[in-house]
């Protein structure tokens, strides 16, 4: 079912390519319609367009609320064209068909970003636009509609196939895109709103988001993925821009987020920080002096896994840094900058993503996350729980050291990030054995001291790392166990939130061995 182009509505915001389009357009000889500043941008090269205020007969009105909301706009729009009662009551309103529609919304999404006030947001909701939008997706058995600048050029080029004619396949593509676009832009009025509102009361929600890449494939070869964006503009993988190396992949992705948002745990100015992640855990996160020390502590914890790790830095990636990276192989590397010699440097490492950021991604900052099971979505708010010194209350004899202390909130932080049951031991300000994912938690504490006992084979240490540091524990110990393999690891000072029925008894058994214990009375479960 070809149906020719013969006349076109132009009405959007973003301008991007709007001059050469209805250029394309009009030597097609495709009559073009437009609102006003559409229509004065066309004029002004040259270009022959009606105004729609001429042929709806009313000017737009109430600061261009009501422009294109009127029956000669959407007749024209909805008219089947192939129904007697639909032409003849065309012809008894003298409306004409329009066959294209070229809309892109007022920016509410941008407005928001922005961070503008109410009123301008409200401003901002576009009502004739989606109106227009979804009539004539409603009607792609005869109408085109184009609400992506990015498409136009696949317009051109179907109307160049058919001889100025559309298929009904190119049509119904259209339509398709046409409702997500709709659908994502009131979604996005109904989540500022519920921002708005803020008073944590049940409320119905709608989570959509823009396609921003199709992925080779998902966790595995056999499952198709994509990458959605939310329209946020926190600094992350979202908003980074890649510099270098192939496509990210699923797994990729994923993982940089984990890496990013962990390194975004700790302000730049408190010294350099480096976080290794693989399989969305940390096998390593350290400070340092310099980016390059906390990159080589932060390696030190776990060598095995930190080959094909991915790297976030909390600093500008600086030439030293990157010489030191080069070392072994590395999938991403995320940083708030990067200077020319680094970048020069790592141009030559084809396989490794270089990705830059806008700054660090505030850890307060609220947000929702939404997670899958089976017929349907859990929702909770992101976990930008974050403890201070004075949260601590110190529940046995022995009080942390003041290097103790230091060390307790980092593991603290980076325990934050580890997949439960979480177990982090800390040294120096670098973690020295992760435990993660384990179903009890004293395998999660098994696991990290025999992986710092590993670590320490293989570096030729005469002991391992674990001797002298801190342990940090996501939830409560249930039982003394997990807390006494801690302290035969060599931990000297423990952090966990507590609120366990047996606190008592892992409080005793701290003193016993000689520990010092703080809870948080936060815990920081992650799944
Ligand atoms: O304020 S509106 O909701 N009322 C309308 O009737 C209307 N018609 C088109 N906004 C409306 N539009 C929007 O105006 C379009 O979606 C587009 O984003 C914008 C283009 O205006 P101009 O051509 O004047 O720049």
């Amino acid at each position: 079912a070809l149906h020719p182009v013969r006349r076109a509505l132009i009405s959007v915001s973003d301008k991007t390519g709007l001059v050469e389009l209805a250029k394309a357009l009009t030597e097609r000889g495709i009559e073009l319609l437009s609102t006003g500043g559409s229509a004065g941008m066309l004029r002004e090269a040259g270009l022959t367009v009606k105004d729609v205020a001429e042929v709806t007969g009313f000017p737009e009105m109430m600061d261009g609320r009501v422009k294109t909301l009127h029956p000669k706009v959407h007749g024209g729009l909805l008219a089947l064209r192939d129904d007697p009662t639909h032409v003849a009551a065309m012809e008894a309103h003298d409306i004409g068909p329009i066959d294209l529609l070229i809309v892109n919304l007022y920016p509410f999404e941008e407005t928001v970003a922005k961070g503008a006030d109410y009123d301008t947001c409200i401003e901002n909701i576009d009502i004739g636009g989606p109106a227009m939008i979804r009539a004539a997706a409603k009607n792609h058995k005869f109408v085109n509609v184009v609400v992506d600048t990015e498409d136009y050029a696949a317009l051109l080029a179907e109307l160049d196939a058919h001889d100025g004619a559309t298929s009904y396949a190119f049509r119904q593509k259209l339509a398709q895109t046409a409702y997500a676009r709709t659908g994502a832009y009131d979604a996005a009025v109904s989540t500022w709103m519920a921002d708005a509102l803020n008073d944590a009361a049940p409320r119905r929600r709608v989570f959509a988001g823009t396609l921003a890449q199709t992925l080779r494939y998902g966790e595995n070869p056999h499952q198709s993925a994509a990458f959605y964006t939310d329209g946020s503009a926190r600094p992350g993988v979202a908003t980074a821009t890649q510099v270098q190396g192939k496509e990210l992949s699923y797994n990729n992705i994923n993982d940089t987020d984990a890496a990013f948002e962990l390194v975004s745990e700790f302000l730049p100015a408190n010294g350099p920080a480096c976080a290794i992640i693989k399989h969305a855990n940390p096998c390593g996160v350290a400070r340092g002096e310099t980016l390059r020390e906390a990159y080589t502590n932060a390696f030190d914890c776990d060598r095995t896994s930190a080959f094909g790790g991915i790297i976030a830095l909390n600093q500008p990636l600086d030439l030293e840094t990157a010489e030191e990276i080069s070392q072994i192989f590395t999938e991403v590397i995320i940083a708030p900058g990067a200077d020319e010699a680094a970048k020069e440097l790592l141009s030559k490492k084809k396989n490794l993503r270089l990705l830059l950021t806008d700054g660090l991604a505030d850890p307060k900052t609220a947000g929702l996350m939404v997670k899958q099971v089976s017929g349907g979505m859990l929702v909770q708010d992101k976990d930008s729980g974050h403890i201070d010194m004075d949260d601590l209350k110190v529940v046995t004899k022995r009080k942390p050291s003041d290097k103790e202390m230091a060390d307790l909130l980092f593991a603290w932080k980076v325990a934050k990030h580890v997949k439960s049951n979480a177990i982090v031991y800390v040294k120096d300000g670098a973690t020295v054995g992760v435990g993660a994912g384990q179903m009890s938690r004293v395998d999660s504490c098994r696991i990290a001291a025999r992986k710092a006992q590993d670590m320490a084979e293989a570096m030729g240490l005469a002991q391992p790392l674990t001797i002298g540091s801190v342990v940090a524990s996501d939830a409560f110990f249930p039982f003394a166990d997990g807390l006494l393999t801690a302290a035969e690891a060599g931990a000297t000072a423990v952090i966990q939130p507590g609120g366990s029925m047996r606190d008592q008894e892992v409080i005793d058994a701290a003193d016993e061995a000689g520990l010092a214990m703080v809870m948080t009375g936060m815990r920081h479960f992650r799944h």
